[in-house]
């Protein structure tokens, strides 16, 4: 019956799920299919043994129940499963046809009380025991809250950014992995580098902290993925072997809770970065997978990931135009799991149902969101929704055309029927003029030709936007990068609509270029680093200068609330000069920056600022002169590369 499961439903138009209460009905229905017949060899099995059950725990009162287990383990082909402790009740038991794996359904009253429980398995050769907790729920309070444009966010890689625990650098299970050498292995960092340093964080004035994927990775060298011959590690977290554990490199389950605890006691969110498109390339699934249809193909004949997002959103493609992108093996390397399976959706939406809940997360940044069918994102976004309703989604679609991104966007079903139901991506359309403009010096006029497509987005106003992250070569190594520039890039980020992004190092005018080298260590984050640049005392004079201008950007877009809440209106578009208005009902803020080597003055109609005459503005970043809005206009001089934000005087 597991492989039965596997088969029809990719092929189903599914209907628009709009409560919680249908949610259920169709991820229970799916497996009303029953119990599997026993396999050929059950019948020479041994005693049942258990080697891992997810999840590992779950809750009473939650909207998903029951929930079902994936147990992995031996001879549970005959298995039957009765349970110690009350409140709990098992059906829909199923194994697969090897009997590695057994899937079943466990209702929780919602009366029960929180506690351990245990799970019997028991065959004609004997019986194992595995415990299972009913949890309570974390309490709401500055848990689960979302991002929005109020936000500032701060990408970190864990293992980058600081080592505040030298104890986990060379962990007994995964020894021989720490280089700081060598820019593909694990460095030292970890979560408690973090905790050390959220004041940091604080002063720079994130509000939210985006944490690259925190699950386990594997325990030796990754020899399937070699540069120059030489193997690397997953230090990077893109390659999982466990969706439910904790990185050993990083801490621990209760150290992540504590970080994502210390951080929200700051008024800090926290966006856990999840990857649902594919596992590591030694998940113990790829060996023994769970279904016969886990995988898109197997590990000796699988489709390769070919690149061609363009068929996803072409009305005129098949699906056979679309397969080697939806189901193609990264690199051809990474494993992808096939979405289209229900028990792999059940999977994955249970499992970021369980890391929101057990570690209090805010919101997620989606990996590699275009290589998944947008049915399973609207499935899973709407099970989120359900449970934690302001919980919110960024995904990456890696794509300067807005065409593209703004197709995966939700709020809207597409030519498909299809919502996805995603609430923001990244802004890559904007991250490449924007590079352009303030790195090379090209005209500053295509970061405005972007924003004219905002009409494609469903709600520009969140989109994440930012100057680069860890993929890519650091700002500072574009051609013509300098400070100047980049201090005119950040402005621009944290004056124009959306949420803007910072990755760590970017404050500090960090160079890096492709991958691994954009992922150098944080100054100061290892106690035999020369220069601690968390301090004031460690920064460098142009380390400070940037610092500066981000803390000062952060505190006037916090102080005014056009900046994050106002509509954003064009008031003058030259080569190198953009002037824009962000406007609220009780305040206007303009911004003009001046892109060009030389000075330029600039005069345009203040009306489309609700701004009238007589009113006196003055410049809240730079050194601009007051201005006054005269016969309905203004008018301003800006020496080269720099940037204003003119606010109403004593507003
Ligand atoms: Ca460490
Ligand atoms: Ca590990
Ligand atoms: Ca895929």
């Amino acid at each position: 019956m597991v492989t039965d499961l596997g088969q029809p439903h990719s092929k189903m138009n599914r209907p628009r799920i709009l409560c919680c209460a249908l949610i259920l009905a169709l991820l229970s229905g799916i497996v009303s299919a029953g119990r599997a017949a026993p396999s050929p060899q059950a019948s020479a099995e041994g005693a049942p043994q258990v080697l891992k059950i997810d999840p590992p725990n779950w809750w009473a009162g939650h909207t998903m129940n029951p929930v079902r287990l994936l147990i992995r383990g031996r001879n549970l082909s005959r298995a039957r499963v009765e349970l110690q402790g009350s409140g709990l009740t098992v059906s829909n038991v199923h194994p697969n046809a090897t009997g590695s794996y057994l899937f079943i359904d466990l209702t929780i009253d919602p009366r029960s009380k929180p506690g351990r429980r245990s799970l019997e398995f028991i065959n004609a050769a004997g019986s194992v025991s595995f415990p299972f907790d009913v949890l309570a729920p974390l309490p709401p309070q500055n848990r689960f809250q979302g991002f929005s444009p109020d936000d500032f966010i701060y990408e970190i890689m864990p293992d980058r950014f600081s080592d505040g625990d030298p104890s986990n650098d060379n962990p007994p299970q995964s020894p021989g992995l720490l280089d700081r050498s060598k820019p593909r292995y694990y460095h030292g960092g970890d979560l408690q580098g973090i905790i050390n340093h959220l004041s940091y964080l604080k002063e720079l004035g994130a509000t939210t902290i985006w944490l690259t994927p925190i699950y386990d990775n594997v325990n030796h060298l990754n020899e399937r993925e070699r540069y120059d011959h030489q193997p690397i590690t997953d230090y990077h977290g893109y390659g999982a072997v466990d969706f439910y554990g904790v990185e050993e490199h990083f801490g621990d389950l209760a150290k992540l809770r504590e970080l994502v605890d210390d951080a929200h006691k700051l008024g800090i969110k926290v966006m856990q970065d999840e990857v649902a498109n594919h596992t590591g390339p030694y998940h113990p699934w790829v060996q023994d997978p769970p279904t016969t249809t886990w995988y898109h193909g197997s590990e000796a004949a699988h489709p390769e990931e070919n690149w061609q997002t363009w068929t996803l959103l072409d009305p005129h493609a098949p699906p056979q135009l679309r397969s080697a992108t939806l189901d193609g093996w990264f690199l051809n390397i990474l494993p992808d799991l096939n979405q289209d399976d229900p028990e792999v959706e059940r999977y994955l939406i249970q499992n970021t149902l369980w890391w929101i809940g057990i570690v209090g997360f805010d919101a997620i940044r989606e990996d590699t969101l275009p290589y998944v069918p947008r049915r399973f994102w609207h499935d899973w976004m709407a099970a989120i929704k359900c449970q934690y309703p302001r919980v919110n989604v960024v995904g990456e679609v890696f794509d300067g055309d807005p065409a593209m991104t703004s197709f995966f966007q939700g709020g809207k079903p597409r030519f498909d029927g299809v919502d996805s139901g995603v609430d923001s991506v990244f802004d890559f359309p904007l991250l490449y003029p924007l590079r352009r403009a303030f790195a090379e010096g090209k005209p500053l006029r295509e970061t405005a030709l972007t924003l004219a497509h905002d009409y494609l987005y469903q709600d520009p106003s969140l989109l994440v936007t930012f100057i680069g992250n860890h993929d890519m070569p650091r700002f500072m190594n574009e051609p013509g990068a300098g400070l100047e520039g980049l201090k005119l890039a950040l402005t621009f980020i944290m004056t124009t609509r959306g949420v803007p992004m910072i990755y760590s190092g970017d404050e500090l005018a960090m160079p890096g270029g492709a991958d691994p080298d954009n992922r150098r260590d944080f100054p100061g984050g290892w106690l035999t680093d020369p220069h601690n640049a968390f301090e004031a005392s460690g920064r460098s004079p142009d380390q400070e200068a940037v610092f500066a201008r981000v803390v000062e950007l952060a505190h006037l877009r916090h102080e005014l609330e056009p900046l994050r809440r106002g509509k954003l209106v064009d008031l003058f578009v030259s080569d190198q000069v953009y002037a824009y208005a962000r406007l609220t009902d009780r305040q206007s803020v303009v911004t003009i920056i001046n892109n060009a080597v030389d000075p330029a003055t600039v005069e345009f109609d203040a009306a489309p600022a609700r701004l009238l005459n007589g009113t006196t503005l003055a410049d809240r970043l730079g050194d601009g002169p007051p201005l006054q809005v005269d016969n309905g206009r203004l008018s301003a001089t800006l020496p080269g590369r720099t940037a204003s934000i003119y606010v109403q005087a004593g507003k």
